[in-house]
């Protein structure tokens, strides 16, 4: 039988402790049939939501890891990013992306930049500058409402959002050059909801999902992680979209059920079956 089995290089970080990036990833496109290959950013001992953390920049290790799949000659059917440690791995994962990059590869950008209106600690503005070039580069990005503020320069809001500030924001990510735009969490009321740009669309798609329980991090990871396989497997992006808020509202359910503390992210793990293919 040929090889046609799908295969994902996934640039993100690996929190030892917390449920995100690498350790949420690869389990998820795992179950979603995906063969899925890491290349970390960091090493973390647990994410940075927590009061400590120790972290390893992978910057230095990150252009010969990925020559060696070069010259393996390696392709990929789709490259994500997400978490990036240093203004210089910016762009080096857009090297990468370019090294990697097939005719039919779908590059999958989570600008993972902060949260509630605030950055991450280890993030600067000069990063953020930099991720609007990385930006530039997708066929799907997938910014939350702080990404999308600070890329945008649109002064952030908790909630209030009209969707006509929605569709101006996801235009002008679409202007930096991604092809659709996802724009994710943004608050109505007790629903949530996700903005959806189309590539050629002029018309912003909203999927609404009522609030599942307590915010927890690393949800965008399992959001950004179902999006990305689900269109590997031919999904339109719209369906993805509904397919990962639904999970993602079921996970944090169950996680609140379980009594789960909020730092330690979603128990994902006892729900993937309902995302492996029938
Ligand atoms: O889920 C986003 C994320 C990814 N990676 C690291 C983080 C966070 C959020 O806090 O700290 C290291």
């Amino acid at each position: 039988m040929h090889d046609t089995q799908k295969k994902i290089a996934v640039i993100n970080d690996l929190s030892g402790y917390g449920r995100c990036s690498l350790t949420v990833a690869i389990p998820i496109l795992s179950a979603m049939g995906i063969q899925t290959c890491p290349i970390p950013t960091a090493i973390l001992s647990n994410h940075t939501g927590f009061p400590v953390f120790f972290m390893d920049d992978y910057t230095d290790k990150m252009r010969e890891y990925a020559d060696k799949w070069t010259k393996l000659g390696l392709t990929f059917d789709g490259i994500s990013t997400g978490f990036l440690g240093s203004l210089e791995q910016i762009a080096i994962v857009t090297e990468i992306i370019e090294a990697l990059n097939g005719e039919n590869t779908m590059i999958f950008v989570d600008p993972v930049m902060g949260d509630h209106g605030v950055r991450y600690q280890t993030y600067t503005e000069e990063m953020c500058e930099e991720m609007k070039l990385l930006v530039g580069l997708a066929d799907v990005v997938m910014p939350n409402v702080t990404e999308s503020c600070i890329l945008t320069g649109i002064p952030y809001k908790e909630s209030g959002w009209t969707r006509k500030e929605i569709l101006n924001m996801a235009m002008m990510l679409r202007l930096m050059g991604a092809d659709s735009v996802v724009i994710t969490g943004i608050r109505e009321g007790s629903f949530y909801t996700n903005a959806v740009l189309e590539r050629g669309s002029n018309e912003v798609e909203f999927v609404r999902t009522k609030s599942g329980g307590a915010q927890r991090p690393g949800t965008g990871d399992v959001f950004s992680s179902v999006v990305s396989g689900a269109v590997m497997n031919g999904r339109p992006l719209r369906e993805a979209v509904e397919m990962a808020a639904k999970f993602v509202k079921e996970c944090i359910i169950r996680s609140d059920i379980r009594e789960i503390p909020c730092a330690e992210g979603v128990c994902f793990e006892e729900l993937l079956g309902r995302l492996t293919k029938k």
